[in-house]
């Protein structure tokens, strides 16, 4: 059924993410990145795979797929969550406190993890089988002691900036394909600022893995829709 309305309806589909969630596959509408388009890789580190320090499940599962994709983006950027010892948002930092308590710090209120990424450990080392040939450029985020920074653009405190939305827009990059982990924390956060900054954002869900902790998955996905980011899947693209 090739009728015009429906070449409408699916030229219109393509593109918002809902091609997939209608189930409709439709190889021409596949969405091919172009030099303006970027992948943006969020903490595919050590730690946060099975057994590591701060463990995502099945959160190596992201690897191969983020391999995959890469190979179509001229464009590439890689963030690590690159934390002092003592940081603010680890629960060692503080009496009595236990990891995935929350605690109120000047930006507001901060969930308290179990210690990870510290600076130069293996543990913050980028995930072994990452394959990103064309990466050009490492963001490091959450160094300074007494301020998280889940985003990738700006810090806990929403003011202090990572310097990202400078780059990429001095470089003329105006779409932001976002994965890696966790989908409900540094993915989120980065697709929402991301938003905020002026680019289109595409959040490629099968490339990344959630933590959910008290529905926080859920509520990710409702907080990054609202702001006008769009959920697609890797087969989404050529
Ligand atoms: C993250 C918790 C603590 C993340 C980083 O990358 O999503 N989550 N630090
Ligand atoms: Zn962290």
């Amino acid at each position: 059924m090739h009728t015009p309305a429906r070449r409408t309806l699916l030229k219109a589909l393509a593109g918002t993410g809902l091609m997939s969630a209608t189930g409709l596959a439709f190889s021409a509408a596949k969405i091919t990145p172009d030099a303006k388009s970027a992948l943006i890789v969020v903490d595919v580190q050590n730690c946060f795979v099975t057994g590591g320090t701060l463990p995502v499940k099945d959160g190596e599962a992201v690897v191969p797929v983020i391999n995959k994709l890469a190979t179509g983006f001229q464009n590439i950027v890689v963030t690590q969550d690159w934390h002092t010892p003592g940081h603010a948002s680890f629960a060692s930092t503080y009496q009595g406190k236990k990891p995935f308590e929350t605690t109120k710090l000047s930006y507001g209120t901060q969930v308290l993890w179990p210690d990870h990424w510290v600076q130069g450990t293996d543990d913050a080392a980028l995930h072994k089988d990452l394959k990103l040939a064309t990466a050009q450029i490492i963001i490091r985020k959450g160094f300074h002691k007494e301020m998280d920074s889940y985003s990738a653009f700006d810090e806990a405190d929403h003011k202090t900036a990572t310097g990202l939305a400078g780059y990429l827009k001095a470089r003329g990059i105006k779409t932001l394909y976002v994965t890696g982990l966790a989908t409900d924390f540094c993915v989120a956060w980065t697709a929402m600022d991301a938003r905020k900054a002026g680019f289109e954002v595409y959040v490629i869900e099968d490339a990344t893995r959630g933590i959910d902790l008290n529905g926080s998955l859920a509520a990710a996905w409702k907080q990054m829709t609202a702001k006008g980011v769009k959920r697609i899947q890797s087969t989404d693209l050529a």
